[in-house]
């Protein structure tokens, strides 16, 4: 076969170039930003930008400076790309820049798809499994209106819930949605304040979690996410006292810059670890994985760089023994879901793919072809990630600034919300 032919049939350098980017932000109940890449021969290819409350960085930090060193180069070449941009800015690594780069990244991953003809989990080596085990979040302001829940989600076909409950005596804990509506953290234009307290906590959540095995027996997965609250002891004893009720993971249990903390909570306890949803880079994460101080890694596509970048993080993974269960909040768009869930049906070291629900709106600007179906969600086999938008329709939902809440101590001092 000829150079001609291969061009032929894989779509030549010239189809290939890049001939336009934009950035479209919209906000259909949240903020997304979402990067769309055309080629000459007309193909398109998204990616999600989205870091929550912090959008219009990134937003800008693509538009300003990544558009136009796209325009002419060649889309079929993503991992030189993917070096271009990050060791061709100098300034490497980050939130703003590793989700900016992550968006360049799935567009031109999807693009290739479209190409191929293929799926992206084909590319990426085909199939591990049928379907990423899921799992969503069931909350109650107090135990028993948390242990419904779970029930709840049980009953949609969950095999696996995280369950958070509220504390008495704190005003506004993490994770319990008001008004029956469902959760969802960034909701002021300035940051809510909420007060924090770390014993009223402890005894709570040991008491939830008996609660829940009581009532649901021990065949659910059951996970918690302590959302960087507690010092690396305080995260010891949690994770010693929730021990007989089996949990699939407890997540960030302290602040993972203190990498050094986690080695308390092994030496105390077997109770699964989880953390990274705010790494941004396999070196932040490499210590804790190499050490195998954690049990699954939770960077995901949009804000690790990519595909490309955070299939070096999981094979690195697979290394130690460590798993992925990749954050799946609703600030991550239904793209990065998409692309995210391509990569749970390749990845070998699958662990668990955690999702909550998008609103209606949210699934009319991003049609996607993913499906929940027996406590599994199942890609479809469209060409690329399998994910759309549509851009009418997301013009109508203006960008509305909004940030994360705050946490403060009862004395008024900072904490990690
Ligand atoms: C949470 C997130 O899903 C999770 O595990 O930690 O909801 C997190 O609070 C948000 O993504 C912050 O934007
Ligand atoms: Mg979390």
């Amino acid at each position: 076969m000829n150079t001609a032919t291969i061009e032929t049939r894989h779509g030549s350098t010239r189809d290939r170039e890049i001939v336009d980017a934009k950035v479209i932000v919209t906000c259909p109940g949240r903020n997304f930003v979402t990067l769309k890449i055309t080629t000459r021969s007309g193909l398109t290819g998204l990616g999600d930008a989205t870091l929550n409350g912090r959008e219009l960085a990134v937003a800008s930090y693509l538009t300003d400076h990544v558009v136009p060193n796209l325009i002419g180069r060649d889309a079929g070449r993503i991992e030189d790309m993917w070096q271009f941009l990050h060791r061709g800015a100098y300034w490497r690594r980050g939130p703003v820049t590793m989700t900016a780069i992550a968006a360049v990244d799935v567009a031109l991953w999807d693009i290739l798809g479209k190409m191929a003809g293929l799926p992206l989990y084909q590319l990426l080596g085909g199939r591990s499994r049928e379907g990423a085990l899921v799992y969503g979040h069931a909350n109650g302001r107090d135990i028993e209106e948390a242990t419904d829940e779970v029930g709840k989600y049980i009953e949609k076909g969950f095999l696996a819930v995280r369950a958070q409950c509220g504390v008495p005596g704190v005003k506004k804990a993490y994770g319990i949605s008001v008004g029956g509506k469902p959760y969802e953290p960034a909701e002021s234009e300035l940051p809510a304040e909420t007060v924090w307290n770390t014993p009223k906590y402890l005894n709570i959540v040991p008491k939830l979690f008996e609660r829940l095995r009581a009532d649901h027996g021990p065949d659910v997965e059951l996970l918690h996410d302590v959302h960087h609250r507690l010092t690396p002891i305080e995260a010891a004893r949690l994770a010693r006292d929730l021990e007989p009720f089996r949990l699939f993971w407890l997540e960030d249990a302290t602040p993972a810059e203190n990498q050094k903390g986690f080695e308390l909570i092994r030496k105390h306890s077997v109770t699964a670890l989880a953390v990274g949803e705010v790494f941004n880079s396999i070196w932040d994460c490499k210590h804790l994985i190499e050490n195998q101080l954690i049990d699954y890694i939770r960077t995901t596509i949009v804000h690790g760089g990519g595909i490309t970048h955070v299939r070096r993080i999981a094979d690195f993974a697979a290394l130690h023994a460590v798993r992925t269960g990749f954050h799946g909040a609703t600030d991550l768009s239904p793209v990065c879901m998409g692309a995210a869930l391509h990569f749970d049906t390749w990845v070998p070291n699958f662990g668990i793919q955690e999702w909550m629900f998008h609103s209606d709106e949210t699934n009319e600007v991003f049609p996607h072809d993913y499906v929940f179906r027996n406590g599994r969600l199942h890609v479809g086999d469209t060409p690329g990630h399998g994910v759309d938008i549509d851009e009418k329709l997301a013009a109508r939902f203006p960008y509305a600034p909004k940030q994360l809440p705050i946490a403060r101590l009862e004395d008024g001092a900072m904490w990690d919300w």
